[in-house]
């Protein structure tokens, strides 16, 4: 399994400030310090000492750049590697003993051939440097629902984010004591060079081992390594869902309140959505939005047979550009402090700065830290990012501290198309919505390194992130519709259709509030809509529209069906579905057919 051989006691002692009484830890945090060579130990307790310590040697080294501390205390600027500016999918491997468990949707490389990979990149490559020992919990630390993981890295910017990002420290590591289990990641930026940088998965070892990149997912193995890759092998094994969904609540003026959870591709918007602001007649009749996880979600049957919801991140990993005081305030008012932005350009008196922004202020500086020079190239790199802690944000839910999680009364699909796919529309059942999620397609962004605008099927938006043969996923969402769970409604949206002249047709950010409140009304069986083969469309009369202006042609695209077009799309899933071969549960097969002869 694993080719580390080194004679433990051969290791000289080494400069170290903690440790733990878990013998499982101790051991592997001796024979990666036996193979990586670090100059010296950091377990890392996550206190406020900690953590001004380490800020403060980043500042001397130029990793963080102090911002403006009036308009901006306690944050800083980080400029990555221009070459490692988002996740590198071609290099993200899932390594399991049998290869079509992986599945067509991973790359894949056997168990030992990835170890040896990694061991030899690993090799020496911590001389000269600290070894970071980050004991951390996915969701609140007294949940059933949360999972623990140890990070070790050479990056304090990476224990800067994970700080932000997790439950990182004590608390973390007295859970993983207690409970004896953790997932292992290991991470080295290396030399940060991109032919020589790898983000590797066991599923079956629950170990990851990441090299040569300093970036978001790549490096924050909390994150999509650990929360999605792992997590949902681990969840099929246990009988839960580990998803790329926000999940928000939204209160009625009598103060109820639904929780939606909602599965876009990265670069979607999803933070948008988790802390919208109803639009003006919502707010004064008394609607509100509260945000619970903008990325991230981990749900499970409770004992009444609903699906419960918990974010496992306790911070915020969103895009910079675009972010605005109009698209998302409450953003806006979470990144005003305690912020560490990445790639984002700077203005002359030293604030942070982006494309959409939309204040009066300049760049004049770009993210590389070369001067601005306008309708050159972008202030901001496009995947530039902030890492703030989600107790900033204004909206952010009580009861995302809840252990028990949230219930969930929807589950929403969404991509980024231009074209055919209506505003909303709402499967018959759940094997329909397990459809709708397995045929998801969306044009890509730049938060992975490719090409922009290329439309690709992103099945429940886990392309990237399923830990396993996508067949095997959708037999287990199709597996929860058991007779005894009361399952949410599945819904599809499409946020992002154009017209004739390129433009979008619907407002979006706020506006958006009107289709989850036909949702509710969905749920809770006021609501009317119009029943057709690829589900039930709302016409525009079932939404309030009040304040919206939208000409006749685009009501009739964003609230109609273009029967011809719908035909083939539902070869184009035939033929994707063919594509996992006979892992493909029949179920799913079934109902395409079904819907492809109603099309006729
Ligand atoms: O780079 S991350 O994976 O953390 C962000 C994203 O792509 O969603
Ligand atoms: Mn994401």
């Amino acid at each position: 399994m694993n080719a580390m051989t080194q004679d433990l006691d051969a290791i000289p002692k080494l400069n170290t400030n903690g440790g733990t009484s878990l013998q499982a830890l101790s051991d592997w945090v001796a024979e990666v310090a036996a193979l990586t060579q670090p100059d010296a130990i950091h377990w890392c307790d996550g206190s406020d000492a900690e953590s001004a310590e380490l800020i403060a040697q980043m500042e001397a080294d130029g990793t963080l750049i102090p911002l403006n501390s009036e308009t901006h205390p306690n944050s800083w600027l980080h400029r990555s590697h221009p070459d490692d500016v988002a996740r590198v999918e071609h290099l993200t491997f899932v390594c399991t003993s049998d290869q079509d468990d992986a599945g067509p949707n991973n790359h894949w490389m056997a168990p030992a051939d990835g170890h040896a990979k990694m061991d030899g990149l690993f090799d020496g490559c911590m001389r000269g440097r600290t070894m970071y020992v980050i004991p951390y919990c996915m969701g609140p630390i007294e949940s059933p629902l949360s999972r623990c993981g140890v990070e070790i890295t050479d990056s304090p910017y990476v224990v800067a984010n994970m700080r932000l990002m997790t439950r990182m420290g004590a608390p973390a590591l007295e859970r993983i004591e207690r409970e004896g289990r953790f997932v292992r990641g290991l991470h080295s930026i290396g030399e940060l060079d991109p032919n020589r940088r790898f983000i590797m998965h066991f599923p079956e070892e629950l170990t990851i081992k990441s090299y040569g990149s300093g970036y978001g997912g790549n490096a924050l193995l909390g994150k999509k390594c650990h929360a999605l890759r792992i997590a949902s092998h681990q969840a099929r094994q246990e009988g839960w869902l580990a998803e790329h969904m926000l999940i928000l609540g939204i209160e009625n003026p009598q103060g109820q309140t639904h929780y939606i959870a909602a599965a876009f591709p990265s670069a979607c918007g999803k933070t948008n959505l988790a802390m919208l602001i109803p639009p003006e007649g919502y707010r004064e009749a008394g609607w509100k939005v509260w945000t619970v996880g903008d990325d991230i979600c981990w749900m499970r049957p409770g004992a009444d047979g609903r699906l419960y919801a918990i974010n496992p991140e306790a911070g915020f990993f969103g895009v910079a550009p675009g972010t605005s005081a109009k698209s998302n305030p409450n953003a806006l008012k979470c990144v005003q402090r305690n912020t560490i932005f990445t790639n984002v350009g700077v203005t002359a008196d030293n604030q942070p700065w982006w494309e959409g922004i939309d204040d009066d202020q300049q760049p004049a500086v770009d993210w590389r830290g070369e001067p601005y020079e306008a309708g050159k190239r972008p202030a901001a790199h496009p995947n530039a990012r902030f890492t703030v802690s989600a107790r900033q944000c204004p909206s952010y839910s009580s009861e995302a501290e809840n252990p028990a999680g949230v219930p969930i009364s929807a589950i929403v699909f969404g991509g980024r198309r231009a074209s055919l796919v209506p505003l909303v529309f709402e499967a018959r059942d759940w094997t329909h919505g397990v459809l709708v999620g397995a045929a998801m397609g969306s044009e890509t962004t730049a938060a992975a390194t490719g090409q922009v605008g290329v439309m690709r099927r992103d099945p429940m938006a886990m392309k990237p992130f399923c830990g396993y043969n996508f067949a095997d996923y959708f037999s287990h969402w199709l597996s929860f519709d058991n007779g005894q769970n009361k399952l949410p409604k599945i819904f599809h949206v499409n946020w992002f259709r154009k017209g004739a002249d390129g433009k979008f047709l619907w407002p979006g950010f706020g506006d958006n509030l009107r289709v989850l409140e036909w949702m509710v009304g969905r749920v809770e069986g006021r609501a009317n809509a119009v029943d057709t083969p690829i589900g039930a469309i709302p016409s525009e009369a079932d939404l309030n529209l009040e304040g919206v202006e939208l000409s006749d042609d685009a009501r009739a695209v964003l609230f109609g069906y273009d029967r011809d077009g719908w035909k083939a799309e539902f070869d184009s899933i035939g033929e994707y579905l063919e594509e996992y071969g006979p892992r493909m549960p029949e179920a799913l097969k079934d109902e395409r057919v079904r819907i492809a002869s109603e099309l006729g």
